[in-house]
């Protein structure tokens, strides 16, 4: 069959910072390539919707899945669905990702027959059983592991047994050095472990893999970076080096092969102050940017997210960061409940540090206890505005004056870090990136006032919408709530979890011990 991948546009925000690889659909597309198919992949981050309906019209694809892993791009591939099926209605259109896991349900109800099913969870297991079905038994659709059509639900969704068995299809994309983030341009994506054993209340990484834990072998992780062509690395691991031996292991592995790269990561500040040593062995390899997920500056608010770490630890951690010599960037929640007092706080200590901040805006995403528990009414249904960008929640302030502070907030931050400020810092790697003709990061730069602007979010809030979401009905109350329920992918218990015996316990002790 002619298979065509495809993924969405960019975020409205985000796209000034980044522009990465779709990592997860290049696995979804090279379990298919495996499996016999004749496999194209577009990503509408790079190119154009009529790039898009060139391609359809002229190769005319037998199915076409759509990646939606971000909910606030729902009514975008709603859209791309639509067309496709008055272009090629013979296709077969499908959409699966992360968000699409946790709203399968709307989005059938709004693709009004032109989505023909969700398929939930990992999809290297289950989008080649679904073509077998399309192409031999389409009465088989309904058996495939985490199918939801109109007409009912499938088996529960199914993990890949192992994350060695498929790498993933960078090959497909045609534009690669349009990928970037921040300095690192270009920059291609890696994953060396799957899943998050903590449980944030306010996070889906744990609920969608069922607060599994999976690791790439070492070989592997080092096979993979080995093949890759760019010097810039995103690691997209929840939580990088969790597991310190891992990561030792990989890190041995690359300075063996005498690999060069420059890698960005996210991880906890209390994974960084366990495993050390792995840090610093990974700084000596390139380790250049660090993302801590710090959320919170008091101990009110890390109690609210449930982060488990305490203050202490985190400025610890960023003490530590520090010492290693890399650009360290963070990010912090703003509730919608901040008055102009708290936000004026939050300026004056991002100011007092060195590291970059980012400011995101509570929201609480299908997939996440603070979806179902979540007392205060939500404003809004449209998607687009589910981008942590946005209040989606009722603010204290009035909503123009909380933009106007939020963006108060970000333009100190932003004079901080891009323009010219950064350029100075920056001259060096810019002039470098010049001459090799990348200019992502170049433009970067100075795209911040022309899309961060309180005047223009809140018009984002008075645009039409075309497909509500639906809300929960009645938020619950934490204790009755059980998180299994949330789950995407089966809960599998410890073995579900690639951790030794001490790691599961440090874990054990830091999160907010549910009974899963
Ligand atoms: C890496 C990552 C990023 C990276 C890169 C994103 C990118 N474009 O590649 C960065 C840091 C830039 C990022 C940014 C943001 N992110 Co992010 N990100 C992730 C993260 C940690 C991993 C995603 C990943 O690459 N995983 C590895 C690959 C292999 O897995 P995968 O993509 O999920 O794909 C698998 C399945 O989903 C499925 N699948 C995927 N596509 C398809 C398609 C089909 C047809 C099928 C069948 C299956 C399928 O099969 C794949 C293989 O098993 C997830 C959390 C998570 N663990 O999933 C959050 C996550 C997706 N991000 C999230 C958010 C909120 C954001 C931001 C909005 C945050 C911000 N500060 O503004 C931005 C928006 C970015 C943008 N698009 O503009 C939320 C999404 C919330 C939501 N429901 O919308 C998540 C879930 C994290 C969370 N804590 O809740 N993100
Ligand atoms: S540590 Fe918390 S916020 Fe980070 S990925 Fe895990 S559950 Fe989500």
């Amino acid at each position: 069959m002619k298979f065509l991948a495809v993924h969405p546009g960019p975020l409205m925000y985000t796209k000034i910072y980044l522009r990465l690889e779709p990592l997860g659909l290049e696995m979804v597309a090279q379990a298919v390539r495996q499996a016999g198919h004749d496999v194209r992949l577009i990503d509408l981050q790079a190119d154009t919707w009529k790039d898009y309906e060139a391609l359809i019209t002229s190769w005319k694809p037998d199915a076409v899945a759509f990646g939606c892993n971000y909910l606030a791009n729902v009514p975008e591939i709603v859209d791309l669905a639509k067309l496709t099926k008055s272009l090629v209605p013979h296709a077969f259109v499908f959409v699966g990702g992360h968000s699409a896991s946790f709203v399968a349900q709307d989005f059938l109800k709004h693709g009004d027959g032109a989505i023909d099913c969700v398929l939930k969870g990992e999809g290297e297991v289950a989008a080649p059983k679904l073509l077998e079905a399309v192409e031999h038994d389409r009465k088989a659709i309904t058996k495939v592991p985490g199918v939801v059509t109109l007409d009912g639900e499938g088996p529960p969704a199914q993990f890949i047994e192992n994350l060695d068995d498929i790498r993933p299809a960078r090959d497909l994309l045609r534009n690669r050095r349009k990928y970037f983030i921040g300095v690192l341009d270009p920059c291609a994506s890696v994953e060396f472990a799957r899943g998050c054993p903590w449980d944030c209340s306010f996070c889906s990484a744990w609920t969608f893999y069922g607060r599994s834990y999976r690791t790439v072998s070492p070989e592997k992780a080092v096979e993979d970076l080995e093949r890759i062509e760019e010097p810039g690395i995103f690691l997209v691991d929840d939580v990088a080096f969790i597991q310190g031996k891992q990561g030792m292991e990989i890190g041995e592995g690359v300075a063996r092969r005498g690999i060069k790269k420059q890698y960005y990561m996210e991880t906890r500040g209390d994974v960084l102050l366990r495993n050390k040593e792995v840090f610093q062995f990974w700084k000596t390899l390139g380790l250049q940017y660090m993302f801590l997920g710090v959320e919170a500056i008091d101990e009110e608010g890390l109690k609210m997210h449930r982060k488990r770490i305490s203050l202490g630890r985190n400025f610890e951690a960023l003490e530590f960061a520090r010492s290693l010599g890399i650009t360290v960037a963070i990010n912090l929640i703003a509730d919608p409940d901040w008055d102009r007092r708290r936000f004026e706080v939050i300026r004056q200590w991002c100011l007092e540090i060195p590291e970059i901040v980012n400011i995101s805006v509570n929201t609480p995403y299908p997939g996440t206890e603070s979806w179902v528990t979540e007392s205060r009414k939500f404003q809004t249904r449209d998607y687009r505005l589910f981008d942590i960008q946005h209040s989606v929640l009722p603010t204290k302030m009035p909503l123009p004056e909380f933009y106007a502070e939020l963006v108060k907030t970000q333009q100190v931050l932003n004079k901080k870090h891009l323009g010219w400020a950064a350029l100075k810092g920056t001259a060096k790697i810019a002039a470098g990136h010049l001459m090799r003709g990348q200019t992502n990061f170049i433009k970067m730069l100075w795209k911040f006032n022309s899309v961060y602007n309180p005047e223009l979010q809140i018009a984002d809030h008075q645009r039409p919408v075309k497909y509500e979401m639906t809300l929960p009905s009645a938020p619950q109350e934490i204790k009755n709530l059980d998180a299994k329920q949330l789950f995407i992918l089966p809960a599998k218990g410890r073995r579900g979890r690639a951790l030794d015996e001490s790691s599961e316990q440090f874990v054990e002790a830091t999160r907010t011990g549910t009974s899963i």
